[in-house]
């Protein structure tokens, strides 16, 4: 069979049959584009905990820092492209007739390699927003504001549109995750600690409706002791390999 990654024969088994997978991806599908990871040893910042940079308060108490950081970040993924862990995800949608990708990045890098209808679980770095009138700004053209941006039409100050810490995720994003993960056969969690919730339930919620929960990640995590199948390797290598076992299985749907 083809494909370098060593899975179960009852994981081949069940890809064949599969009918709806769902996948919920981490900053770690993003690391071998060159983006920072939030709690390995190169983590965004190492002198700020994201708790203390991403949250209301942070951003109520010192703007300019937060902005700064955002602006840093926003160049850094403006200068990095998507790597062939999300574009084996942007075609694995072709495959599959039921396939939903659900992201905690912010890094908009599954839409840029092709991925359509990306569930945002924590918003899009690219995009801000008015605190003021709620007008949005930046749309998907990536800003790199000097200072703190304000609002075209009421001068109001933007911030980005992110979830931080403490702050209520989407709920139309929310449900759409929770509704795919409660349907899919086959589950796929990628580079995620699975520290950070709400969006750490969906893996259980998708293990807990009877989907087969694989965990695509080079080290274990939080979710570990739940999963069905370990593919133990970095997304970049482990997704393609995925993706070509699944066409072996689906051929290329004609979309
Ligand atoms: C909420 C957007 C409540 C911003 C992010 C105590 C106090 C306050 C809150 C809490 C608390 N305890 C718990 C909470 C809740 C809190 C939370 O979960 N905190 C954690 C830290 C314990 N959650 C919240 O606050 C959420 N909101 O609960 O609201 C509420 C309820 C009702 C009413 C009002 C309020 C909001 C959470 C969203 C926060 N925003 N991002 C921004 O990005 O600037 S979270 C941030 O962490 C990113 O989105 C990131 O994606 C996410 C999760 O981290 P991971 O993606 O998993 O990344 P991490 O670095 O941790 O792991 C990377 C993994 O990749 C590793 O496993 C590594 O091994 C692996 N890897 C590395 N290389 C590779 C790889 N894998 C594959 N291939 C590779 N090559
Ligand atoms: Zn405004």
């Amino acid at each position: 069979m083809a494909g370098r990654v060593n899975i179960s024969a009852r994981l081949h088994d069940i890809l064949a049959k599969a009918e709806s997978i769902c996948v919920m991806t981490g900053a770690g599908v993003s690391a071998e584009s060159g983006v920072p990871t939030f709690r390995g040893n190169d983590g965004l910042w190492k002198k700020f905990r994201p708790e203390e940079l991403a949250s209301f308060d942070a951003f109520i108490r010192n703007p300019e820092l937060v902005w700064e950081w955002y602006a840093y970040r926003r160049k850094l993924i403006s200068e990095v492209r998507p790597n062939p862990g999300h574009r084996a995800l942007a075609e694995m949608q072709d495959v599959i007739p039921d396939f939903t990708l659900v992201t905690q990045n912010v890094d908009n890098l599954h839409t840029r390699a092709g991925s359509r209808d990306v569930i945002e679980l924590h918003g899009n770095i690219m995009r801000s927003y008015c605190l003021d009138c709620g007008l949005f700004a930046g749309g998907s053209v990536q800003e790199i504001p000097s200072g703190i941006p304000s609002c075209e039409h009421c001068g109001g100050m933007l911030r980005p549109d992110v979830v931080w810490f403490g702050e209520i995720l989407p709920q139309p994003a929310f449900q759409k995750a929770a509704e795919a993960a409660g349907r899919c056969d086959v589950f796929l969690s990628v580079g995620t600690s699975g520290i950070v919730y709400p969006a750490a339930s969906i893996p259980r919620m998708a293990r807990e409706a009877g989907a087969y929960v694989v965990e695509v990640n080079p080290d274990s995590t939080d979710l570990t002791p739940g999963i069905s199948e370990t593919l133990s390797g970095p997304s970049g290598v482990v997704l393609p390999d995925l993706l070509s076992i699944l066409k072996e299985y689906h051929g290329h749907q004609q979309n």
